[in-house]
């Protein structure tokens, strides 16, 4: 196995000449301690099958079996199918998922640790996926920002990013927003958590999902958020990966914010997403 670390403040270690379907318990624990050391790693030149892509997730976790069934694909549940491709002339999975900044499930208690993503098919023209750091986010705030944050809880929603399905038709958008309300009720994480790892700082928000600061009322919570955002999503934060086919990217969703690139229109994308428990805290406090 070769390895490729990042330069320092930067995401992203590559990992060459290993077929992941062969790989050793040895390994597995030095790739764990590379995503969280580098908060992403990709492995290069893959070629493996379903059953072995959930295979490699077991042996890095729990995979998750994501609480909504239409992103299931049919045969493996624990695969959260993002596809804009038929399959068997049924609908498979859910097309243009993830196009806002986001970490994955912030609207459950226990959010999802870590994100492994295969593309099955990749757009002719380009498929790029980008990433924050929120810890070096964090660490770069202005002094005033960050004694803003440090004693905040902030309020993270799902139902607002809810994907409409053919089931819906003939329903009221409020009806839709207050049974997802029902079922993802709005959670609060501290703003700004400890990596129970590196023991790093972290950021914790996202456009995607954070709808509020507790204890502030809705403007004053608005405007902060908005300039919190500003700072956070600046050209200079992003890290952008280039899809080649073969990469298979395992990423941790407590440091990371992340965005997937628009498809455009024509061409053909099918993603294979495993979101994977690591048997630890999200966050230490
Ligand atoms: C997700 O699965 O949460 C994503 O946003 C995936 C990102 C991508 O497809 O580029």
């Amino acid at each position: 196995m070769k390895i490729n670390r990042p330069s320092p403040e930067h995401v992203g270690a590559e990992i060459l000449e290993i077929d992941v379907a062969l790989i050793s318990e040895a390994e597995i624990n030095l790739i764990k301690e590379l995503v969280y050391e580098h908060k992403l790693v990709v492995f290069r030149e893959q070629n493996i099958d379903d059953v072995q892509y959930l295979e490699f997730a077991r042996k890095i976790g729990t995979p998750q079996i994501y609480p909504q069934g239409n992103y299931h694909h049919p045969d493996y549940p624990e695969i959260f199918v993002s596809s804009n491709v038929p399959k068997d002339d049924k609908k498979f999975g859910v097309s243009g998922t993830g196009k806002y900044w986001h970490t994955d499930c912030a609207f459950l208690n226990e959010p999802l640790p870590l994100t492994m993503l295969y593309p099955q098919v990749l757009p002719n023209s380009i498929r790029e996926t980008y990433y924050i750091d929120m810890g070096l986010v964090y660490k770069k705030m202005p002094s005033n920002l960050k004694s803003f944050v440090n004693d905040k809880h902030m309020v993270h929603d799902g139902k607002w990013r809810y994907k409409v399905q053919e089931w819906d038709i003939d329903k009221a958008i409020i009806d839709i927003l207050n049974d997802m309300g029902k079922q993802f009720p709005p959670v609060k994480h501290p703003a700004v958590i400890t990596h129970p790892v590196t023991k790093e700082k972290i950021l914790y928000m996202s456009q995607g999902f954070t709808t509020g600061i507790l204890g502030l009322n809705y403007e004053i919570s608005q405007e902060f958020l908005q300039e919190l955002f500003s700072f956070i999503e600046q050209k200079d934060h992003i890290h952008t990966h280039v899809w080649k086919d073969g990469d298979i990217l395992l990423w941790d969703n407590r440091p990371l914010i992340h965005k997937a690139s628009t498809v455009p229109k024509g061409e053909k994308s099918v993603s294979y997403r495993i979101g994977i428990y690591d048997r630890l805290p999200f966050y230490i406090s």
